[in-house]
């Protein structure tokens, strides 16, 4: 359990760790690719641990000094039976996309994670892996993790229309696609973030985007190259959100990852009013500095094609809503319901029982605003989103404890989060 304080102020400037896609992206790449790969500023939170260690067991050399990592890849015909079942720990991502690069594999796999991954559908990738003819099982008729892998060096290419607006499942399918016998056809249901397409091209492949449809070619090869990983605008938004909201604040946020598909939650934030300016932008690079400072704000509604652009920034836009002047209201989102927790449910009750007035709906949550909040025990239920918000709620409360189970949560995403707020609210 942790005691999480308040603040009567926030000031200063930080630089947020990597981002954790491109970070998971960059392993990947860096192991399928032929030749050395480095990766600096590579986010070190669990996830991408995990990630990393699963590469390891395939076969891949990956070394870390701390400061940078050296990956020697092996291409897609390098990767070695492992000895171990492959343990993907909280990470989505890991085991999603790890899915892909399977497929084009001959041998068994299986794959498995903590509690809250075990409760987390892989149906919406084995169906479209066995179209293309994966050998796989899961548990219950959603394909839960533990999964039961053999893949195939005959994978067929597939043309899929995407049920789901999700980019873990897009990626999945353009691993598995790389590794085909012909050209494959993916068709999004909302754009949703670029980063694997990026790159492919950056490791020097070839991919058409025109719009929602991807065109993609199997048997391409890739060559290592060195990545610079910016910082993740999922952990900024923690820092963005508490420097709106906590009186006399004044927060900047160093080399922040801009890619338009991950940026919804600056959109948010300026239809709802906040003072924010941005600068030094880097478009090559694709980051910035994002400044914050303490605002009056207004309701908003939020809905449609910006959702998979903030999706992970919800719990935290939840928090914002609970502070501004009117209502928010959150639709299309019913994605946020198989994330590391039910996210509609959990931020709902765990702001509620903090004197919150939030309703959670089959799609989003209706949120009213200027609601004091007060001291209560919250559980992050192993959700990171959830300890985050969970602190940055706390930093407004002068009326009770907040005391916050399972805070280590956090380093799924995050290591760093406690100190970088000892800066801020000392500065
Ligand atoms: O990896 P994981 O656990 O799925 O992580 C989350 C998060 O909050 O960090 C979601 F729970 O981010 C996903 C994101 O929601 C990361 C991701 C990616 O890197 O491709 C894509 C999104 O998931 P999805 O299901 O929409 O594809």
């Amino acid at each position: 359990m942790k005691l999480l304080t308040n603040v009567s102020q926030l000031q200063g400037t930080l630089r947020v760790p990597g981002d954790k896609s491109i970070s998971h992206r960059s392993i990947m790449f860096g192991s399928l690719a032929k030749g050395k790969t480095t990766v600096r500023d590579i986010l070190r939170g669990e996830d991408v641990l995990s990630t990393m260690q699963v590469f390891r067991d395939l076969g891949v050399d990956i070394q870390d000094d701390g400061d940078l990592v050296t990956i020697t890849g092996v291409g897609f015909d390098g990767l070695k039976a492992p000895q171990n079942k492959l343990d993907m720990g909280n990470s989505g991502t890991s085991i999603r996309l790890i899915s892909g690069v399977l497929a084009g594999q001959d041998f068994t796999v299986e794959m498995f994670g903590d509690d809250s991954l075990s409760k987390r559908p892989m149906d919406r990738v084995t169906i479209p892996l066995r179209q293309m003819g994966v050998e796989v099982s899961g548990q219950t008729d959603r394909d839960l993790p533990p999964l039961t892998m053999h893949g195939s060096k005959n994978l067929k290419p597939i043309h899929y229309q995407l049920p789901v607006a999700s980019a873990q499942v897009k990626s999945a399918l353009i691993f598995a696609a790389l590794q085909a016998d012909g050209e494959s056809v993916i068709i999004e249901k909302e754009k949703t973030r670029n980063h694997t397409e990026d790159m492919i091209v950056q490791f020097g492949g070839a991919i058409d985007v025109n719009g929602k449809e991807i065109r993609i070619k199997g048997g391409q090869e890739f060559t290592g190259q060195d990545v610079v990983v910016p910082g993740d605008i999922s952990s900024a938004a923690f820092w963005l959100v508490a420097g709106l909201i906590v009186p006399n604040a004044k927060v900047t946020l160093e080399n922040v990852g801009i890619n338009e598909t991950r940026t919804g939650i600056l959109d948010v934030i300026e239809a709802m009013g906040g003072k924010m300016t941005i600068s030094d932008v880097d478009e090559v690079a694709k980051s910035a500095t994002i400044t914050v400072e303490t605002s009056e704000l207004s309701g908003t509604e939020i809905g449609g094609e910006i959702i998979p652009r903030l999706i992970d920034e919800l719990p935290i836009i939840a928090l914002l809503a609970t502070q501004a002047n009117g209502t928010t209201v959150i639709r299309d989102a019913e994605e946020l319901k198989v994330k590391e927790t039910d996210r509609i449910q959990v931020v709902a009750d765990a702001l509620n029982a903090m004197g919150a007035d939030i309703t959670p709906t089959d799609d989003g949550m209706i949120i009213k605003g200027k609601t004091p909040l007060h001291g209560a025990k919250i559980n992050t239920f192993g959700d990171h989103r959830i300890g985050m918000m969970t602190a940055i709620a706390a930093l407004l409360v002068s009326d009770g404890d907040v005391e916050l189970e399972r805070a280590e949560a956090i380093n799924t995403s995050y290591p760093s989060f406690f100190s970088d707020l000892e800066v801020l609210s000392h500065g």
